[in-house]
């Protein structure tokens, strides 16, 4: 008897014992976004643009690895808006993750949604952005998560921290650009500027002013956070005679190496070491254009901004100008050399956990299309090339958001008529992808198809990029998860010789891909986390015209393998 009343109180203690991390509630981190017009002088002229709390860029959050974040969102703006946390997993709260009517209804003007998700195992970098049409232009912020509490970086310590967003600006209202190409067909006017935290910087009219300063002393290291959170633009970065130590992307480690130039996708982030090792004076920080599309216009600005060594500085009040800040160099629009050296030397910090004995093995191509004018419409509305409208697609189906319904919701709650489980796993039809592609296949189906996976299974898909209309670079996004990236090339994906090209050892780990101009890329992950997630191209040009589709990942078993139910105050539409 004695026994086994000892057996249970240890085995009440043992329960106990495990059961309070679980209890342990994490750090809750509290925030009020209030999505409202606010007036925004940029090139000389003043705008009424969509901000949050008034701010461009939005408000910087930051919190550590493990706590919670609850930011509640009010739509004080004449649009319909959602908010998505750009790279965080979500797991298990996928009706956290924001995408219009993929994992809810729009936030309409009035009302508010409150957002709340755990960041777990992730640190670095991350961000966050309107996902309704083109409000994320200016609607986006910076997420930075730091090591756990108690735990450091894995280098040494920064004596100090820069946040550098990427952004693009238009002179213009960004939601009267897209709606103008949907109206035309034709592709929409390119940016006039792009910008560094909010500025476009001193080779631009009226911004000289503005131009941000990163201040340094000299013989320190600096940890820079930068995002491409431009809309439609790949971007080269470089800082004038410093060397760049790469230590992560997308907020996970990658091994330190070290570069003069970097290239980002919008969506991709990439945090650097810098040594300030040089004269004190003052160096150009400059971003501009990757273009990889052959003949396609583009913003051909350039954006900077200053480091600035204090001894080089004119104090304040004083009379004297600051030297002019010595040049950078950034390689040419099309320099895809240099922008493919950069992302295959990516490697994951410590030994990577890459799925094998594959249960899913997809294809999807990636690339634009050409819709015929039609029967009926005007040719004012078909002004794409030789009177077409343009079109975008995977696997020859061109994204439709619904309407009515999340897809998220639609399929938690039975609702028939929203999308259909047809996506196909791998092309119906197979031709020579980089080639001269026939003009017979240029035009792909509309449709809002979802492609469904087994909770746990493994995944590799390779994401092969088209020549229909022009080849171009994709950064390929998809939501609730980070993949490995485990081998990319050119020209045609072979199944019998390119796997000889797998990196299943330390692949970096990102959740946006850099598909390279008429080549491919192949990622790996496990389908873990419950919920409808979107993949789909991050240049906002290609996702209005159909580039992305929907995982729907089914439920596990029991409740840490099952999304959790929808919050009570989730938008209906
Ligand atoms: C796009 O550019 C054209 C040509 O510069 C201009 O006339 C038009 O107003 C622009 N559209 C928008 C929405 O700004
Ligand atoms: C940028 O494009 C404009 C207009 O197409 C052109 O006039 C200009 O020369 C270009 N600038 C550079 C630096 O290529
Ligand atoms: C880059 O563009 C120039 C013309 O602007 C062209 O001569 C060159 O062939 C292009 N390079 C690549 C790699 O496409
Ligand atoms: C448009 O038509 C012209 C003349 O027929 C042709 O040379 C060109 O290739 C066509 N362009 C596209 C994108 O179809
Ligand atoms: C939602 O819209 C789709 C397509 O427009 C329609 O077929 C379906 O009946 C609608 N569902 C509801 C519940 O209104
Ligand atoms: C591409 O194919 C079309 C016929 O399908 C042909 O007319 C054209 O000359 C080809 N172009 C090139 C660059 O080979
Ligand atoms: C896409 O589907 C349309 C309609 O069936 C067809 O005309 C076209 O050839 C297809 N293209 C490809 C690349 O499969
Ligand atoms: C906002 O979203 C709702 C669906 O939730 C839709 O009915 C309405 O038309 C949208 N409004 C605008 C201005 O797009
Ligand atoms: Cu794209």
């Amino acid at each position: 008897m004695e026994t086994l009343v000892k057996l249970l109180l240890g085995l009440v203690l043992l329960l106990l014992a495990n059961a309070v991390p679980l209890l342990a509630s994490p750090k809750a981190h509290h925030h009020d976004f209030v999505v409202q017009a606010a007036k925004v002088k940029r090139l000389c002229k003043t705008h009424n643009s969509i901000t949050v709390n008034g701010q461009y860029p939005g408000p910087t959050l930051e919190i550590n690895n493990g706590d919670t974040l609850v930011v509640k969102v009010t739509n004080r703006a004449r649009y319909n808006v959602t908010v998505h946390w750009h790279g965080v997993r979500q797991m298990r709260t996928g009706w956290a993750d924001g995408p219009e009517f993929i994992t809810q209804c729009p936030i309409r003007p009035g009302e508010s949604y409150t957002y709340r998700f755990t960041i777990q195992g992730q640190e670095g970098t991350l961000w966050w952005h309107a996902h309704s049409s083109w409000l994320r232009a200016t609607v986006y912020g910076a997420l930075i998560v730091h090591p756990r509490e108690g735990s450091s970086f894995p280098f040494p310590k920064p004596n100090r921290e820069s946040i550098l967003m990427l952004g693009e600006w238009w002179d213009a209202n960004p939601i009267d650009v897209v709606r103008e190409a949907l109206r035309t067909g034709a592709a929409p006017n390119v940016s006039d500027a792009y910008t560094i935290n909010g500025q476009p910087g001193d080779f631009y009219k009226c911004s000289s002013k503005g131009t941000v300063i990163v201040p340094v002393d000299s013989g320190e290291t600096n940890l820079l956070r930068i995002v491409n959170a431009a809309l439609n633009q790949q971007l080269f970065f470089s800082v004038a005679n410093h060397k760049l130590t790469i230590v992560g992307a997308d907020a996970s480690y990658l091994r330190p190496f070290t570069t003069s130039i970097i290239m980002l996708g919008p969506g991709q982030t990439t945090d650097v070491l810098i040594t300030t090792d040089q004269p004190a004076a003052r160096y150009y920080i400059a971003a501009r254009a990757y273009a990889s599309a052959q003949g396609a216009p583009f913003d051909n600005t350039t954006t900077t901004a200053i480091l600035e060594y204090k001894k080089a500085a004119c104090p304040a009040k004083a009379k004297c100008s600051s030297p002019k800040p010595v040049a950078a160099t950034l390689p040419v629009f099309n320099d895809t050399a240099t922008a493919t050296a950069f992302t295959t030397r990516l490697r994951s910090r410590e030994r990577a956990e890459v799925p094998t004995d594959i249960d899913e093995n997809l294809f999807f191509t990636v690339g634009l299309g050409l819709n015929r004018c039609p029967p009926g419409v005007r040719a004012r509305n078909c002004q794409g090339p030789n009177g077409t409208r343009f079109a975008a697609s995977m696997n020859n189906v061109s994204f439709v958001l619904p309407k009515n319904f999340s897809i998220l919701q639609a399929y938690r709650q039975g609702v028939p008529g929203v999308f259909t489980p047809n996506f196909p796993g791998t092309p119906l039809v197979k031709f020579d992808y980089t080639g001269n592609v026939s003009r017979a296949l240029w035009q792909p189906v509309p449709g809002t198809e979802i492609y469904k996976l087994k909770y746990g299974a493994r995944v590799q898909l390779v994401l092969q990029g088209t020549s229909i209309f022009t080849a171009e670079n994709h950064p390929i996004h998809l939501h609730g998860y980070d993949f490995y990236i485990i081998a990319e090339g050119f020209g045609n994906f072979n199944s019998k010789t390119d796997t000889a090209k797998f990196n299943l050892v330390d692949p970096p780990l990102r959740n946006t891909a850099s598909v390279p101009v008429g080549g491919w890329a192949v990622i790996r992950f496990v389908a873990d986390n419950p919920g409808a997630w979107i993949m789909h191209c991050h240049l906002d040009v290609h996702l209005t015209w159909g580039l992305g589709m929907v995982f729907v990942v089914e439920d596990g078993i029991g409740a840490s393998q099952s999304i959790e139910p929808p919050p009570a105050d989730l938008p209906a539409c």
